[in-house]
């Protein structure tokens, strides 16, 4: 007797590339279903793997309407449920288990997916001329509340050799809550980055943060052993024949894990989400609790925690600043959020209020 061929079991290949096993499929899934993962998407499409191969695939026409909210169309890191079409459509997202999100930059207020389902955020910064720890602390708000444990990595330190970027490491260090990894190290070099792997093991989703050049495709290309992505610092409008990374693209690793290598975000605003007490201020928002007075401005009041602080030398003032302006930041962003949640409800009412009236004047169809 001919032996069948067995069954493949759908997580099984999903596995390599980010699958969790134990994960459920909801019921009322489209019949027969597969399950992929978006791994780029393009102005006109999606690529979607399924651990062996890519296909390319479209958005069901319901997450193209106008009114679909942006942030529930397909996004880089989704599971997805698939029909047997080809193209393949997209019918279903499956829950995300974590989601990295930004602001749109521009006046309306729009939160957009930068990430989903992923587990670790490599925070990339060269301590070369780009260093900057305010931005780190920017980074790591965005990140915090949202479930993503963050990472920071300081690149290019084969190139550092001067003590005073050293200091600048170490007080960095002494200001990250001690819970937060910090490397310093050159993306370069293949046993240089090892330490990073313990957080890309089979099962395991991480996304490269940071701005155009800190390399975040160099260290892509190194946990590779290929040179699968571009690198270098080649501004847009420069066609010296060399592309850096235009759009975000999921790779598995060898190391059983995947990686969302991403084009240098230039604006990183709060979608308003953000948790401060979560964040590396989480000291901060800590200290000022104790000032005597509860509503302290941290200005002339007798008894403020902060000035104290700040007066001994045991509070940076720049990021303090950096505190102030992220917070007042959040908070308006915040409002957005919130105004953008009523403007959803109330639209939702308004239909079903439409819905009625219809119902009412044309009976029940
Ligand atoms: N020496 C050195 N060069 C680096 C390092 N990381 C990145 N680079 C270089 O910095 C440039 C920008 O890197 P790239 O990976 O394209 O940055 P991305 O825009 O974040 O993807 C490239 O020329 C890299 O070779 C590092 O750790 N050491
Ligand atoms: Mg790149
Ligand atoms: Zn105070």
């Amino acid at each position: 007797m001919a032996s069948m061929p067995s069954p493949r079991e759908p997580a099984q290949a999903l596995q390599a590339i980010g699958w969790r096993v134990g994960t459920s499929v909801p019921e009322g899934a489209p019949q027969p279903w597969r399950i992929a993962r978006v791994i780029v998407q393009h102005r006109n499409g999606y690529i979607l793997s399924d651990g062996e191969d890519e296909l390319a695939a479209q958005p069901a026409p319901r997450f193209l309407r106008r009114r679909a909210a942006a942030d529930e169309r397909p996004a880089v890191g989704d599971f997805v449920l698939i029909d047997a079409a080809t193209p393949a459509v997209i019918q279903q997202v499956l829950p995300r288990r974590t989601v990295l999100a930004r602001a749109a930059a521009g006046e309306r207020y729009a939160r957009q997916i930068i990430a989903t389902n992923i587990d670790t955020a490599f925070v990339l910064m060269g301590i070369d001329g780009d260093f900057n720890p305010r931005r780190i602390e920017r980074y790591l708000l965005l990140i915090a509340g949202s479930g993503v444990r963050p990472v920071v990595v300081l690149t290019k330190a084969d190139l550092v050799k001067d003590a005073a970027r050293h200091t600048e490491i170490a007080a960095l260090r002494a200001q990250l809550p001690a819970d937060i990894e910090l490397h310093a190290l050159n993306a370069r070099d293949a046993a240089a980055v090892a330490p990073l792997l313990r957080h890309l093991q089979r099962g395991d989703s991480a996304v490269l943060l940071g701005s155009s050049g800190a390399g975040k495709s160099t260290l892509t290309n190194t946990l590779l052993g290929r040179e699968r992505q571009a690198t270098g610092a080649v501004r847009e409008h420069d066609s010296r024949g060399r592309h850096t990374t235009t759009h975000r693209a999921l790779i598995a690793l060898p190391s059983g894990g995947c990686l969302i290598d991403t084009p240098g975000m230039r604006e990183l605003k709060l979608t308003g989400e953000e948790d401060l007490a979560e964040s590396s201020f989480d000291d901060i928002e800590a200290l000022a609790l104790t000032c005597r007075f509860g509503d302290c401005a941290h200005a002339a009041e007798p008894g403020c925690a902060v000035r104290a602080a700040l007066e001994s030398g045991a509070l940076d003032p720049a990021r303090w600043e950096n505190y102030r302006k992220l917070r007042e930041e959040l908070g308006a962003a915040n409002e957005s959020f919130a105004a953008q949640l009523e403007r959803k409800a109330g639209a939702k009412v308004q239909t079903r209020a439409l819905g009625k009236r219809l119902v009412d004047k044309y009976g029940r169809r």
